[in-house]
């Protein structure tokens, strides 16, 4: 027993009560580890063979060597410990590892098939930790085995282990969330001329009045609240509060009800601006291969990540799995998926297309605004920030594409390993795993989107993107149907898809936007999946993409028969998801028995059906679901927390991440502000949530520690439609709806060569008062640039044109129209007439 008993007894109390185990009780059962305290000697316990035994500081501890593969090939443990079938057992032990490692803690069966009854993968720190776990046994066995599985580092380490306890009568662990105030808001803010909703949870069955207050307590607006009855996706009974009439900007107000007070919130415009730069300011430090820069990130600074120094093995000529390739690749660069150093072409293609999505929407949606700077290595360059990140993960995905255009799958670790664990620290093996079509037809699919969105900027990288997308796209018809086994999970994930008829018609849609080619055309118009409801309960995941190409065949210009159809499914799409949000007591747009792993995306991606049907129609209907759904994420929800860091008054900060990892190692991080966390999971995959989380109600199904995988991650997958979201409601300002201009556009490309166009634009005033000074914008689809124009003082920043007036036809009198014209350089490839024409800033109305 550690001398500093005193210490340690109030480490492990705080740990007990922080992670909610009770406090012992006077009727639990004897101790039935013999000598777990190792005061003078480390007998009855046994280890391997490539294991010695040392009593330091009254701890027993253990030189682990490094160059095991498995957890089992370096064990600790302890014989012939019974168990009483149905007795609630308290599993407890105070261990450390030096540097910090993932061990595995077991209760078993002493023989083959080794049945664990309690199954723990603690992260243990170079301090140290109590860890407790309750389990009740289905079993009387005389002979149970306490093991710590201590193998498959690369590198050697220290575990030291104290105070090993497990005794009967334990009282059930009961984990119990401190959800505060039963009153239900977004904690970040409000748009003072946007919607405003809260939920209160309660018994009672009538209307309760209510009281908004400032924030100096004075009661600013009242009402009664609506009962909801019991909401499904939390076991609640629930009252919802509709506040909206209240329009005046401030901060710290609050909302009572039923004798609870909400946690303070403002009311604000333009609140969400830093999160617009914040949640994709987190691509940046998820950037493999590069030092991240701590001084454009203060605190987030770190060597390269996988550059062939040791100990890291690299990405710069990875081989493959055993027997899968007989070459080996350059695949440095592009961003860890998550809270591994793993990188896969699935779900690397959803992330990268969302960011091109969210540019591509500056270009072609009335309210959309520039995304502005991310402080990141490339600020100052002539290309937007926003594509420069988004370059930094698609020149890793034509990485991965082989020379006959198939793309590999992903590359990962040989082996998982613990946390925390630094980049460029990661000894593993990096291995790539086999092609498939899924993955070659996510290249193919990002490769065109690129293609278009690079081609102001650098027609190089342009043409080659084109290049690899029909390469790939060729590849994937003459392989259709090499699937990513769903068994390949040892070092990485899996993201196995079992249906590829989704890529297919992304992969499609984005080569047919980009070149209007007939081929691709055909393609989309004969799949099936064209005309589909597409729409379930998650309108779009890494492993279900149709809706990638469905939105972008409705919002970027191209000039597909059917096109009206395309835009109204979509508008479709969005009102199924506003129907499941107003049915719902915490105004979400997801509407599921069980919570699905990464819940979060689900959310925030149903809202971009919402904002996209609002792009299109201009009906603020749709726009005020996105910003009642953007509640939800903020804390309008059975937690009453916010899932981003950084924003609201209890946010997530423990997400699980191998270098955010505070909560592990003090020297690290928190996540960056900005940082989605996957949310409520009902499955529950990982330890510490079913230690914690067994039988919770899918709300509940959550808990920010580090070592909930299932629960509590962080992706780019997550936080690419929580960035596309977040500038989408910054772009609203206070929420006060634009009235359009009085104008109608005709833009008529009257004849084309191979490089050329020219393009006749008549502006016409529809309204009711002269216009005394145009400035008309609108975007190319690509590379087009205006080389040589009449009537009209053009200039052009990227895809982006501005037709000025001369002064001669600077007023237009109504009914009145004025004709300008230019021609056009470089559209190889389709050269659709815009969708949308700004004048003087505000969308024409046609
Ligand atoms: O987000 C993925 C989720 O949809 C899957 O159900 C889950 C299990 O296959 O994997 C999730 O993705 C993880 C990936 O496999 C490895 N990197 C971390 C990802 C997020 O947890």
């Amino acid at each position: 027993m550690l001398r500093r008993i005193g210490i340690l007894a109030v480490a492990a109390l705080a740990t007990a009560c922080l992670t909610g185990t009770p406090p012992a009780t006077a009727e639990e059962g004897p101790e039935q580890i013999p000598n777990g305290t190792f005061d003078s000697t480390t007998d009855p316990w046994w280890h391997t063979a490539n294991l010695n035994f040392e009593l330091t500081d009254g701890r027993l501890c253990s030189d682990i060597p490094g160059g095991t593969t498995n957890p089992w090939d370096a064990i600790i443990g302890v014989n012939d410990i019974p168990l009483v079938q149905d007795e609630t057992y308290a599993f407890s032990f105070f261990a450390t590892a030096s540097p910090g490692k993932v061990a595995r803690a077991y209760v078993q069966l002493p023989t083959d098939p080794y049945t664990q009854y309690v199954a723990a993968a603690p992260e243990l720190s170079v301090s140290g930790n109590t860890y407790s776990y309750t389990f009740t046994s289905p079993v009387d066995l005389p002979n149970a085995q306490v093991v710590f599985q201590l193998g498959g580092s690369a590198t050697a380490w220290r575990f030291c282990v104290d105070n090993v306890s497990l005794k009967g009568g334990a009282p059930p662990d009961i984990y119990t969330p401190d959800t505060g105030p039963r009153v239900r808001v977004n904690q970040v803010a409000y748009l003072p001329k946007g919607p405003k909703n809260a939920t209160v949870v309660t018994d009672a069955t009538e209307a309760l009045p209510w009281q908004l207050k400032n924030s100096a307590g004075t009661v600013v607006a009242n009402g009664t609240t609506t009962p909801r009855g019991v909401d499904s996706s939390s076991a609640q009974n629930v009252h919802s509060i509709d506040f909206g009439s209240y329009t005046k900007a401030g901060t710290g107000y609050t909302l009572t009800a039923d004798g609870e007070t909400s946690r303070p919130f403002d009311i604000k415009p333009d609140s969400y601006a830093d999160l617009k730069l914040d949640a994709l300011k987190f691509f940046y430090t998820q950037r493999s291969g590069i030092a991240i820069d701590d001084a454009l990130r203060p605190g987030y600074g770190r060597p390269a990540g996988h550059v062939d120094v040791a100990p890291n093995q690299g990405d710069k000529n990875v081989p493959c799995q055993p027997g899968v390739c007989d070459y080996t690749l350059d695949v440095s660069g592009g961003w860890y998926d998550a809270g591994d150093h793993g990188k896969y072409v699935v779900n690397g293609g959803i992330s990268v297309a969302q960011l091109m999505s969210e540019f591509e929407r500056t270009k072609n949606a009335a309210t959309a605004k520039p995304v502005g700077s991310l402080n990141i290595p490339e600020s100052g360059d002539d290309v937007p920030d926003i594509l420069d990140e988004a370059r930094w993960e698609q020149e890793f995905l034509l990485k991965m594409q082989r020379p006959d255009g198939m793309a590999h799958h992903k590359i990962h670790d040989e082996n998982w390993t613990g946390l925390p664990l630094l980049p460029h620290l990661d000894p593993q093996k990096r291995e790539l795993h086999p092609v498939s079509t899924a993955a070659t037809l996510n290249l193919a699919a990002t490769a065109a989107q690129a293609a278009r969105v690079f081609a102001p900027y650098d027609a190089a990288f342009s043409a080659k993107n084109l290049a690899a997308a029909k390469k790939a796209w060729a590849a994937a018809k003459a392989h259709p149907n090499l699937l990513a086994s769903p068994s390949d999970g040892v070092g990485g994930g899996t993201y196995d898809d079992a249906n590829v008829s989704d890529e297919f018609y992304w992969a499609a849609a984005e080569l047919y936007i980009t070149t209007g080619e007939q081929e691709f055309k055909d393609y989309v118009l004969a799949s099936p999946l064209h005309t589909a409801d597409i729409w379930n309960t998650g309108a779009m995941d890494w492993g279900n993409v149709a809706a990638l190409g469905r939105l972008d065949l409705a919002t970027v210009p191209n000039a597909l028969p059917g096109r009206d159809d395309v835009r109204a499914s979509v508008v479709a799409g969005a009102d199924k998801y506003l129907g499941i949000l107003k049915a719902h007591p915490y105004g979400l747009p997801y509407n599921a028995a069980s919570y699905d792993w990464g819940s979060n995306s689900i959310v925030v991606n149903n809202m971009v059906v919402m904002a996209t049907a609002y792009d299109i129609t201009g009906d603020v209907k749709y726009r005020d679901g996105v910003l009642q759904g953007i509640d939800y994420i903020f804390g309008r929800n059975a937690l009453n927390q916010s899932y981003v860091t950084g924003y609201g008054e209890v946010a997530s900060k423990n997400q699980h991440s191998r270098w955010y990892a505070h909560s592990l190692d003090t020297s690290l991080p928190n996540p960056p502000r900005g940082t989605l966390s996957g949310g409520p999971n009902s499955s529950i995959q990982d330890p510490v949530a079913q230690a914690k989380l067994t039988g919770c109600v899918a709300q509940f199904c959550y808990i920010d520690d580090i070592g909930s995988w299932a629960t509590n991650e962080l992706t780019i997958n997550w936080n690419a439609p929580m960035s596309w979201i977040a500038a989408f409601i910054a772009d609203q300002g206070d929420g006060t709806v634009k009235a359009p201009a009085s104008c109608a556009v005709t833009y008529t490309t009257h004849g084309s060569w191979p490089q050329g166009f020219t393009t006749q634009v008549t502006l016409k005033n529809t309204g009711t008062k002269a216009i005394d000074g145009w400035s008309l914008k609108w975007s190319f689809l690509g590379g087009q640039k205006v080389e040589h124009s009449w009537s009209a003082k053009f200039s052009q920043q990227g895809a982006t044109v501005t037709a000025a007036n001369e002064t001669y036809n600077k007023k237009i009198q109504p009914g009145q129209s004025v004709t300008f014209g230019f021609n056009g350089q470089g559209a190889p490839q389709a050269n659709p007439a815009p969708d949308l024409f700004t004048l003087n800033g505000a969308a024409c109305s046609g």
